[in-house]
Formats: C-alpha cells, sequence, structure tokens
C-alpha cells in the first residue's frame, strides 16, 4: 500500500544516497594528507656497485662487540635497517648524520657515550634495547651525506659498536 509514496519518494532517496555516498568518498579520499608508506620491508636488493638500492632493507648484526650492515652505503629514499642482536647483550641501534669519521664521534662528559647532542651530529633514528637474540626493524627516509651507525650503551660505542655509512646522490 506504500508502493505509490515509495515511487514517488525515490528519486528523491536515490539523490540522496548519492550525495551521502559521495561525502563519504570526499572524507575517505581527502584532506587529511596522510599517504601510506610504500612497503620497504621486502628482500634486500643491491646495486651493481654493492650499495643497497633505494628502498631496500639492509641486514644489520649486532654483536660484542660490532656492528655489521650488509651493505655499506644505500641510494638516497626509505631505507629499512633489520637489526639482529646476535649477541649475549642487550643493544640499540642509532642512526646519526655527521661529517665525523664513527670512530671520532663526540663523548659525553660521563666518557661512556656518544653525546648524541653535540653540535655537528644529526640523530636520524633509533631503536633503544634490543635483547640479546631480538631483532627490530628501523624505516628511514636517508638523503645523500655520511652517517654512522652505532650502540650508545654505556662502553659499547668505545669498545667497537661503530661504523661509517654512506648515501650516495
Ligand atoms: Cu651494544
Amino acid at each position: 500500500m506504500h508502493d505509490a509514496f515509495y515511487r514517488a519518494a525515490m528519486p528523491q532517496i536515490r539523490r540522496l544516497t548519492a550525495t551521502i555516498a559521495a561525502a563519504a568518498l570526499l572524507a575517505a579520499c581527502g584532506g587529511s594528507g596522510a599517504t601510506t608508506a610504500p612497503n620497504s620491508t621486502g628482500p634486500s636488493t643491491m646495486a651493481p656497485d654493492g650499495s643497497a638500492a633505494a628502498g631496500a632493507a639492509i641486514n644489520v648484526t649486532e654483536a660484542e662487540f660490532k656492528i655489521e650492515p650488509s651493505a655499506t652505503s644505500a641510494a638516497p629514499g626509505a631505507v629499512t635497517f633489520h637489526i639482529t642482536n646476535s649477541g649475549t647483550q642487550a643493544h640499540e641501534f642509532v642512526v646519526i648524520k655527521t661529517d665525523t669519521s664513527s670512530a671520532q664521534l663526540p663523548m659525553a662528559s660521563d666518557g661512556a657515550e656518544v653525546d648524541e647532542d653535540a653540535s655537528g651530529l644529526t640523530p636520524v633514528g633509533e631503536v633503544e634495547d634490543i635483547a640479546a637474540g631480538a631483532s627490530a626493524d628501523l624505516p628511514v627516509n636517508l638523503e645523500a651525506g655520511h652517517y654512522v651507525l652505532i650502540c650508545n650503551v654505556p662502553g659499547h660505542y668505545s669498545l667497537g659498536m661503530r661504523t661509517d655509512f654512506t648515501v650516495g646522490s
């Protein structure tokens, strides 16, 4: 008995539905500016010169007392460090952009840690407290330049947990 009503109302309902759908679409697509980062956790790929390709994963092994990346250079852009602690102590992994050699970083006043806030050092990213046997991913976006990769658990830098890393242009 309401067929006549629905027939009469249907165009308005359709329009309303279309308006709601359009609004929902706009809300979903617009405004936030957020973008989804590309999945950069794929297998490590190597360029012919031995540097990691852009967007590559670089495997890093930490142990007492060393840091060994699978590549010592990369192309600018997204890089994911996949860190595995194969040692028997907790370690951390710190990426710092600096022109200073990894062996000559400024120390904090306690003499046991690198002063990550010193002028000339720009911290890029870090993972703290990676337990023995554990692994962690650190996605970063690297511009061209010289970097150092260190463990800044007190004493570990001086014991050798440091290496240089270059991002080419
Ligand atoms: Cu360490």
